[in-house]
């Protein structure tokens, strides 16, 4: 780098450097953050591996079928249950109400399948053999797409389906005459 040697080259010099330590400094502190939440999260293993055997997930235990969708439970909150296979979601049609916190459990029949609702931060993948546990409240009622974001084959890009969130008393209406629930069609 030149400079020309004039009062307004070192001005122009003083600001370069000066921005330059700001940008250094953003920098330092965005690695900073990454290191702290790897190293946080790498401390702080999940607490439990939930295993299932995936050949006789229609059989038996918690994914049959039937027993599939959102339940609302004794406290309140609802669960959610969803099972992915080549190339769709049962459900496919998720609903949930709104301002409740919902646990979603998932897992896949056959390949690794992902899983993702879009305008939020809900994105897990589905491991065969494995129950895939994550949180979520949703704040507007609306609907969200939610696609298969893992590549799982020749039906891939046609892997898909849909949130529905409702209002709660809706929710608890419709709730209070079914078990478990998917979208009314
Ligand atoms: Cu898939």
């Amino acid at each position: 780098m030149s400079v020309e040697k004039s009062a307004s080259g070192d001005v122009a010099l003083k600001i370069e450097r000066r921005w330059a330590a700001v940008s250094i400094l953003i920098i330092a502190f965005l690695t900073g953050m990454a290191a702290y939440a790897g190293i946080h999260q790498a401390v702080m293993p999940q607490t439990t591996v939930e295993i299932i055997n995936p050949t006789t997930l229609h059989m038996t235990g918690e994914f049959i079928e039937s027993n599939l969708g959102s339940a609302l439970e004794p406290d309140g909150s609802v669960t959610v249950r969803a099972v992915a296979q080549q190339y769709s979601f049962t459900p496919a049609c998720i609903v949930v109400p709104k301002d409740t916190p919902i646990t979603l459990r998932a897992t896949s029949a056959d390949v690794v399948h992902g899983l993702l609702i879009q305008q939020t931060n809900v994105n897990t993948m589905l491991v065969p053999g494995y129950v895939s546990v994550q949180t979520a409240k949703f704040e507007e009622t609306g609907e969200h797409l939610m696609p298969c974001q893992e590549f799982c084959s020749v039906g891939h890009e046609g892997m898909w389906a849909k949130v529905q969130v409702i209002d709660k008393p809706q929710f608890l209406a419709m709730a209070s005459n079914k078990r478990r629930l998917s979208c009314a069609e």
